[in-house]
């Protein structure tokens, strides 16, 4: 099994809301339209969801309107941004076949609580690519929260143990520091999970945490996966590449 995030700054452009990266969606979709492997697909929020959930303080307790505009808002946005990776999979002759995640899990205090995986399994043994994505879902102690794509992620690999991961990204890797904002930052081309705490890869604004936020879920994955590789969907040939097994950025081991 092959399990894959496309992460959010890596498809849409968060520098305007509700865009996409076309050409990522596109590179994205052109390699998995030649996988042999299942493969299981989960996106992030990026320019659909993060902006809302700040633009509606979507934190703590959902309790004001206020807040619960917000949700329905990113309930709404969320599936549209499936739909186009959707479009885009299909387009390229790839079989998705999207699982609204607001609709199959739910969490306690933003943990993701439970999670009907028998539905991703049905879709993967009837020969399609569960699409799964991050998206506000019920939550039994705050109302509502937001459950990131990084954690269905966890969820998945415990579910399907030993299965590689890749993270689509809109770098190459992992840096020593935010390469963003760092010109002296290096690509970090291997990293076993016991040095991954080590590393100050940097943070972005996101309300689930940037780069940091991602290596410090992915530290739980240690012992789930039988390996990590963090790549860059910007460039054609990078997924084919990880798909074939070979490193065109970062492996964490
Ligand atoms: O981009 C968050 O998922 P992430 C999804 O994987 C929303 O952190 C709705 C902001």
């Amino acid at each position: 099994m092959i399990i894959i995030k496309a992460g959010g700054s890596a498809i849409t452009d968060k520098k305007l809301p509700f865009s996409i990266k076309a050409h990522a969606l596109e590179n994205m979709a052109h390699a998995l339209a030649d996988v042999k492997e299942d493969v299981i697909l989960c996106h992030g929020g990026g320019s659909f969801g993060h902006p809302l959930a700040i633009k509606y303080n979507i934190k703590g307790n959902i309790t004001t309107q206020e807040q619960k505009i917000g949700i329905s808002h990113i309930n709404l946005a969320m599936r549209n941004l499936s739909n186009i990776v959707c479009e885009t999979l299909i387009e390229a002759g790839c079989k998705p076949f999207a699982l609204q995640s607001s609709a199959c899990m739910t969490a306690a205090n933003g943990m993701l609580e439970t999670f009907n995986s028998d539905l991703v399994k049905k879709t993967c043994e009837k020969g399609f690519i569960p699409l799964l994505y991050g998206d506000a879902v019920h939550d039994s102690k705050t109302g509502f929260s937001i459950i990131s794509g990084d954690q269905i992620m966890k969820h998945l690999a415990i579910t399907f143990p030993n299965s590689r991961m890749i993270f689509l990204t809109d770098v190459d890797g992992i840096y020593t520091a935010d390469p963003k904002r760092d010109k002296n930052a290096a690509l970090i081309k291997e990293v076993p999970f016991s040095k991954l705490s080590s590393i100050n890869a940097g943070g972005t604004g996101d309300v689930t945490g940037g780069m940091k936020g991602k290596l410090s879920e992915i530290i739980k994955l240690k012992g789930l996966v039988s390996e990590i590789l963090i790549i860059n969907i910007e460039k054609e040939d990078a997924l084919p590449y990880a798909l074939k097994g070979e490193n065109p950025g970062t492996r964490i081991y």
